[in-house]
């Protein structure tokens, strides 16, 4: 059951578009201070706290604070408040169990046991929001009836299911060729090639360089009659230069987001000095999602929307007032003090919070500061694509995905786990970000693999590559400045074939349980307790999830590890994919154990009485045979039953019923 609240009066998010009507009932569990703008809940020493989507540290939220504040953060460690995305729903578990949504676009905190190890506050910056209070049978029922309430999560091709390879600093056509030569040439399995902001003219968004990718359309043909997808990315800001039509349009019509004066407001980004589009306002929303047609006129097919938290390397006005202060100082000694104040003035540049105060948003003609809507931004910026794709091709699926979000997003697109690092620490974050994400209705997504910034080692990708052979978006993604991590550069190819080769090989698996799971608004990556719930232990897991309904997954994050502690809530198959082809099957009672993991093995576990049907792999997507499958099971009844999505892969026919079909096994 789900009750509504209602304090102040929120700005509009259309995070839920069906709002059930206002409860008038008092709030259960809660605490509600509108003097402290603090909503407040005693744990139990036992309570686990889930959700919270994008956020460092476990998949239990507790003993840390959390902020719900879209930041662009490359450099995220342990001990980081804010990443890209703003999810304010979380599940509390214990000996009371209801899940929490605060509706709300401006910043969010979220001490959930730090200042004091069983106080869960809530902090709002000011008192207009909506509370949804959800109680429910379980733990998957209380996600289950939330997600229902905020609508289908987005759905991606099939073809975006494949593995993709990326790079920031493929600079031209012939880059990109050289991959998928490669590729090609040691038959490793790809889909897609990611286009970073080199394809651009000057980093203009929706521009192509004309020397260094001509003929596009042609270039996109060749690709695709070798059924590689080239997948371009969009900034958030908009160069400003005379001449350049989307920034003239864009100021012409008034698009942009403004200064109090009425000003356009000026940020540099990557292209230099930008405008941002009014992402809040509905025409400026139009405008900008119409402007996606002209790369899908030449042959794209998906995009990823960067840079939308928003990030701002520098505010105009910021970088000035910055100069004015520092001239101050010359021919002055810098005193501690002032040493002090003068450094941290350009360390705090980017992304700056009064810079968030600095420009407004037309919202139904209103002006409203950014600050108040911050969390807002990169969502609608991801709703602006959505809704133009609907608009211009609405029969076809669009890859989508985004930097930053906020939940009501997820019905535009995915996204990706933003910067992380080639840290071991990253793998294990990937894994533990999975639930969380799913559970606020982000199912297509993915971290880099491998990790975006630092130098990766051959071991960690294959390590990382392990798990993202799980995860609906798989792509290897790295910094310009950093190490190169194509697979086919490190000693290990056959490697590296084998383990990518099994993303091909479990996709009908893969692919059913991605779209069951945002048909049916269910998670595909559970915790081991919303599966366990009567088994005290099955919560302390954090290094193991369920995917879907009839696996396990354990996979390793250590270096030089040779395997890994299991923890098996239930009598389980271990089935191990070995590089050579050959495979291993092994029955294994509920209980510990140390399982050897070599780093080119594939290692799952199915569950009693479950089936994972799984094809004979393939070079593309295109070449799996979903309809031919083989099925792995662990049955100990008469039989085991298995219900198999399958569909083009493409068109939007989701609710036939020739898409869902009963496979079964027997003993
Ligand atoms: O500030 O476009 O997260 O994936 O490669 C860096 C360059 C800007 C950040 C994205 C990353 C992308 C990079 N971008």
């Amino acid at each position: 059951m789900i009750k509504r609240y209602k304090y102040g009066n929120m700005i509009e998010t259309e995070a839920i578009l069906a709002k059930p009507e206002l409860s008038s009932d008092e709030v259960s569990f809660l605490t509600v201070n509108e003097e402290t703008k603090t909503l407040f809940y005693k744990m139990t020493k036992d309570d686990h706290i889930y959700g919270l989507g994008e956020h460092v540290r476990g998949i239990n939220k507790r003993g840390w604070f959390y902020e719900s504040k879209c930041r662009d953060e490359p450099n995220h460690k342990e001990d980081t408040c804010a990443l890209y995305g703003a999810h304010n729903f979380l599940v509390v578990d214990g000996e009371e169990q209801f899940g929490i949504f605060i509706d709300y676009p401006g910043i969010v905190s979220f001490d959930v046991g730090y200042t004091r190890s069983n106080d869960l506050t809530i902090t709002l910056s000011d008192w207009n929001f909506d509370l949804y209070m959800i109680s429910g049978e379980s733990l998957k029922d209380i996600v289950k009836q939330f997600r229902q309430l905020i609508g289908r999560s987005y759905i991606a091709p099939l073809w975006g299911l494949g593995h993709g390879q990326s790079r920031w600093g493929y600079v031209c056509a012939d880059d990109i060729r050289e991959v998928v030569k490669k590729y090609k040439e040691l038959e490793l399995p790809l889909d897609s090639v990611y286009m970073d902001i080199d394809y651009m003219d000057h980093l203009k968004d929706f521009t192509i360089h004309p020397e260094r990718f001509p003929e596009f359309p042609k270039f996109a043909e060749e690709m695709k009659a070798q059924n590689i997808r080239l997948v371009p990315i969009i900034d958030a800001g908009v160069k400003i230069e005379d001449g350049y039509s989307i920034y003239e349009e864009g100021a012409k019509n008034g698009y942009f987001c403004k200064n109090a004066d009425g000003s356009i407001f000026v940020g540099a980004v990557w292209p230099g000095k930008c405008a941002f589009p009014d992402m809040l306002n509905k025409d400026a929303r139009e405008w900008f999602g119409n402007n996606y047609k002209i790369l899908l006129d030449q042959g794209v097919e998906g995009f990823w929307n960067d840079m939308n938290e928003p990030s701002i390397f520098y505010a105009e006005e910021h970088l000035q007032e910055i100069q004015k202060h520092a001239d101050s100082y010359t021919g002055n000694q810098l005193m501690i003090d002032h040493y002090w104040t003068y450094k941290s003035m350009f360390d705090g540049m980017s992304n700056n919070a009064d810079d968030y105060k600095r420009f407004y948003h037309n919202i139904n003609g209103e002006m409203v500061r950014h600050d108040k809507v911050h969390n807002l931004f990169g969502y609608n910026m991801t709703r602006a694509a959505g809704e133009a794709f609907e608009r211009l091709c609405p029969d076809k699926r669009i890859l989508m995905f985004s930097r930053a979000s906020y939940i009501g997003m997820h019905r535009y697109g995915g996204i990706w786990q933003g910067d992380n690092r080639s840290w071991w620490s990253h793998l294990l974050m990937n894994l533990q970000m999975m639930p969380s994400l799913n559970m606020c209705g982000f199912i297509y997504t993915g971290a880099d693999l491998g990790g975006f910034g630092s130098n990766t080692t051959e071991d960690l990708m294959l390590r990382w590559m392990a798990l993202g052979i799980y995860t609906p978006l798989m792509r290897n993604h790295s910094c310009v400045d950093s190490r190169r991590q194509e697979p086919y550069l490190f000693e290990d190819i056959d490697g590296f074939r084998h383990i990518i080769g099994m993303r091909y090989k479990l996709l009908p698996y893969i692919y059913s349980e991605y779209m069951k799971a945002a048909l049916d608004d269910e998670m595909m990556f559970r915790p081991l307790a919303f599966e366990y719930p009567d088994d005290p232990l099955a919560a302390r897991v954090e290094d193991q999830l369920m995917v879907g309904d009839g696996m396990m997954i354990a996979p390793v994050y250590v270096q030089n590890a040779q395997g890994r502690y299991v923890y098996l809530p239930e009598s389980m198959k271990m089935i191990r994919f070995k590089k050579d082809g050959t495979v291993d099957e092994e029955i294994m009672e509920k209980g510990h154990y140390y399982v050897e993991i070599d780093l080119t093995d594939v290692v799952f576990f199915v569950r009693e009485n479950h089936v994972i049907p799984m094809s004979k792999g393939g070079l593309r997507v295109d070449d799996v045979d979903f309809e031919n499958v083989e099925l792995i099971s662990y049955v100990t009844a008469e039989e085991a039953t298995y219900e198999y999505y399958h569909d083009d892969g493409l068109s939007k026919d989701y609710e036939n019923p020739a898409n869902r079909t009963i496979l079964r096994a027997t003993k």
